[in-house]
């Protein structure tokens, strides 16, 4: 039902005199905003309800999609976009003296996800909810987000991000669903009277998951999917096993903090347990579901049910599946792993061998003995079955467990239907490389899905200067099928609409201008190119490279003071994990670069250097709207896809990049000609590989551009850099450029000469924006999770939903 701005005044007036007792003119933003989220929470709970029960009644089959993180940001204007609700509200709220975007700030940044990762879980969550998919998310609640970052001295400082200390209005926490789960102690197998072998369990300590949901609204479907967040609590019969206070502390750590690396696992204790903790949970909650609710023979539940394993922080999955089926359900083995095969499908998101998660069986075995016990069977029938069908080599291999490890990727292969990746690319080096041996042995199951962004968060959300012009020119259909935005490429010479873009750009550059200027202090043009990076701190990523060419354009206009050049401000956002040493050593110099370019009369502001701290979901909301330059400059082969170019892409910004990830189908979307695309190509970085051939030291000896360059780091010129200075020298020089910076630094820097080139002709520059915005509507995560839905979970939208469509 539509609601009436007077009517949406007096609900939230009402809301407030019944939650604070209090007038609005009395209340606080703060209040308001709990008055309003409760209001819209109102708004979606029939519906919530309602779409729960659909599924039940029609015994419709749902997805389960399984991730140890997620990463929603604030959920106040995404929730009223999906109600039809914006307008009103804005409307409402300015009648009464109130700006909702400044309201909009109150709302914490839920940040429980490190990175493009967690992003995507959540991005998918929009989509699965807004195509009328049954689905469901399942994660953990950290009490704790990801950091917050702060620069003292230009390094990295990490605090605390206590998110829910003011309460989280969107979540209902549902003890009624709470489910115990079992770690530690010793499992040994008896027999039973039947003569069936169980296993019993000794010492082990039952922890409580209390689940907190939240409803994922659909964009104007009134669909309302689940978010289900798992929290440990010490269960009451357990409560004189935990007399000590350390003993407590450390149960109730486990879903205190979300691991804050990115890339690398460090074998932690505690990691595998979470790891357990919200698998178990998540599992028994669906098995119970379908017990109760569906109420059809176990032997059915892949018709009804699928999971997905996202990456393979959630691969316990397998054999949870299989200890339920078999120890709980009665079921044969053979009986269970066909279904849990059926089940699971499984997303790989790297090819970074050292992201690629193990496990010591010594840990797994202490931590998680009957899953262990478990694994090892799967194993050895996984052994026994192959060695017919394969060479022994490659067998080997391939198994679950080798060295003493426990190899989760295996195990999320080997237990599941489908395994795909996040690109083009990069579903064809996991074929070819990275799991060859896989693919050889399973060649059906793997497969592509390449990523996508929610598109209304990333356009109409944050970007509306730019949503108005293209309400005004192509009318307002692509703000539900993004599909429409297509129709723009016929005003690719309409020079009145280039130059309404161009405005929109000016009015959001200006914008993040007074936010740089507000948090940094430093006062950077509106009228200059705002070059962006923002991503996670990674030496694959290379910021470094970005660095490198920026202290090039200071020594060139230090010696020629002329030298012809647009005015540039490179913006970074970037955090590292906290135990990567390099990474830190990375923004150290660029924030200390930023001092000496900033500050230095002879540059003006020709260039500027920002470094804007604490990177996350809102911040990018900020800076994405405003950018003119995409740097997507990993190494070829390194960056599985990649989601902020496709943010960026939609946003206008003109993409500089590496044929890495998803950039190749960006180039294929928008033709070379709309795109930079410089460095490397994935083979010939392989070629590298193979022939030994790379010299970074000859390059630094022939080449005497990027020997003064990398000379800035060790002779003074970048000052407060002593040790960082030779940490990043040595690791180019002494060790080899592991990631070719050097070799790709000239046509990284005649790339961007090219821009410069080109954003001095603002016609030529505003036509190439236009054709990104045009075809920035493939990369969807509604059309990824129709693609998943249809090839992979084979489960169907809401009825209403098919026919709305046609
Ligand atoms: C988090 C924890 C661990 Cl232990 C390992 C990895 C991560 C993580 O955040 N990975 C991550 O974000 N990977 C990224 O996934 C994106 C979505 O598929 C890709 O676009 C991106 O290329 C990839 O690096």
């Amino acid at each position: 039902m539509a609601l009436d701005k007077e009517v949406f005044k007096e609900e939230l007036k009402q809301r407030l005199r019944e939650n604070y007792a209090m007038e609005l003119e009395d209340a606080s933003k703060q209040e308001i905003f709990y008055a309003l989220g409760a209001l819209v929470k109102a708004r979606y709970s029939d519906a919530w309800r309602d779409t729960w029960k659909y599924y039940v009644d029609k015994h419709k089959k749902q997805v389960y999609y399984f991730s140890i993180e997620f990463l929603p940001g604030r959920m106040l204007k995404s929730n009223l976009l999906n109600l039809g609700l914006l307008d009103t509200a804005r409307e409402a709220l300015t009648d009464l003296g109130i700006e909702l975007d400044s309201l909009a700030e109150v709302e914490k940044d839920m940040a429980l996800g490190n990175g493009g990762l967690g992003r995507l879980a959540s991005c998918f969550m929009d989509s699965i909810a807004s195509c009328g998919l049954p689905g469901n998310g399942n994660g953990i609640r950290y009490d704790y987000g990801l950091f917050k970052q702060r620069f003292v001295d230009g390094y990295q400082v990490e605090l605390p991000d206590e998110w829910l200390q003011s309460g989280n209005i969107w979540e209902i926490r549902r003890e009624s669903k709470a489910v115990d789960v079992r770690v530690g102690g010793r499992v040994y197998l008896a027999e039973t009277i039947e003569g069936k072998l169980k296993p019993v369990y000794e010492n082990e300590r039952i922890l409580r998951a209390v689940p907190y949901d939240t409803g994922m609204v659909g964009y104007e479907n009134n669909v309302v999917n689940t978010l289900r967040l798992w929290s440990v609590e010490i269960p009451d019969s357990e409560e004189d096993k935990y007399q000590s206070i350390q003993g407590r502390r450390e149960l109730e750590d486990l879903t205190a903090v979300l691991y804050p690396d990115d890339s690398n696992e460090h074998g932690r204790l505690i990691r595998l347990t979470q790891e357990y903790f919200f698998v178990s949970a998540g599992i028994q909650s669906i098995i119970r579901h379908y017990k109760k609710r569906v109420q059809k023979p176990i032997s059915n539940l892949s018709e009804y049910i699928s999971i997905h394993i996202n990456d393979t922080h959630p691969a316990l999955c397998v054999p949870e599946m299989m200890r339920i089926l078999v120890d709980e359900e009665d079921l044969s083995w053979e009986q269970a792993w066909d279904i849990t095969g059926k089940v699971m499908s499984y997303t790989n998101h790297t090819i970074m061998a050292e992201a690629l998660e193990k496990w010591s069986i010594d840990l797994m075995r202490r931590t998680l003995p009957r899953m262990y016990q478990i694994i090892e069977e799967i194993d050895a029938r996984y052994v026994q079955t192959m060695r017919e069908l394969h060479p022994h080599d490659l067998v080997e291999r391939t198994r679950i467990i080798r060295n003493g490890q426990v190899h989760m990727a295996h195990l999320s292969i080997i237990g599941s239907h489908s395994t795909n990746g996040v690109a083009k690319l990069h579903s064809d080096l996991l074929k070819s490389v990275v799991l060859h041996d896989f693919y050889i042995i399973y060649p059906d199951r793997f497969n592509n899905k390449t990523n996508g962004i929610a598109q209304r968060r990333w356009s109409q959300i944050v970007n509306e200067p730019m949503s108005n012009v293209l309400d005004e020119t192509i009318g307002k259909t692509w703000r539900k099928d993004s599909g429409d935005l297509k129709l723009l490429m016929n005003y690719q010479s309409d020079q009145a609409v280039l130059e309404k873009l161009a405005e929109a750009k000016k009015i959001n550059k200006q914008v993040l201008a007074d936010y740089i200027l507000e948090t940094t202090e430093i006062e950077v043009s509106a009228d200059a190119i705002f070059d962006v990076q923002i991503k996670r701190l990674h030496a694959y990523k290379r910021q470094l490279l970005n660095l490198l060419h920026i202290i090039k354009l200071y020594q060139d206009i230090k010696e020629n003071p002329d030298l012809d050049m647009q005015k540039r401000v490179f913006i970074f956002g970037a955090k590292a994990a906290p135990s990567y040493h390099y990474a830190k050593v990375i923004i150290k110099c660029i924030n200390e670069a930023a001092n000496l370019i900033n500050n230095d009369s002879d540059i003006k502001d020709r260039i500027k250097i920002v470094f804007l701290p604490n990177y996350n979901v809102s911040l990018a909301e900020k800076i994405i709207p405003a950018a003119d330059v995409s740097e997507q400059i990993s190494l070829a082969s390194k960056e599985a896809s990649g989601t902020s170019n496709m943010k960026l892409m939609l946003n206008g910004a003109i993409t500089l990049a590496t044929l890495d990830g998803a950039n190749v189908e960006i180039r294929d979307a928008v033709g070379d000609d709309n795109i930079y695309i410089f460095g490397l190509t994935e083979k010939e970085v392989y070629e590298y590989y193979e022939n030994q051939e790379y010299s970074a030291h000859q390059l630094y000896d022939e080449n005497p551009i990027i020997r003064r360059v990398l000379n800035a780091f060790i002779d003074g010129t970048i000052p407060n850099i002593v040790y960082e200075g030779r940490e990043i020298f040595d690791s180019l020089i002494k060790y080899n450029d592991e990631y070719f910076l050097l070799r790709d630094f000239d046509s990284y820097v005649k790339a961007q000469e090219e821009i410069d080139k080109a954003y001095g002709d603002q016609i030529f520059w505003q036509k190439m924006s236009l054709i990104n915005i045009a075809n920035g509507g493939r990369f969807s995560s509604d059309e990824t999770v129709r693609r998943y839905a249809e090839d992979i979970w084979k489960i169907e939208p809401k009825d209403s939903f098919v026919t709305e469509k046609g």
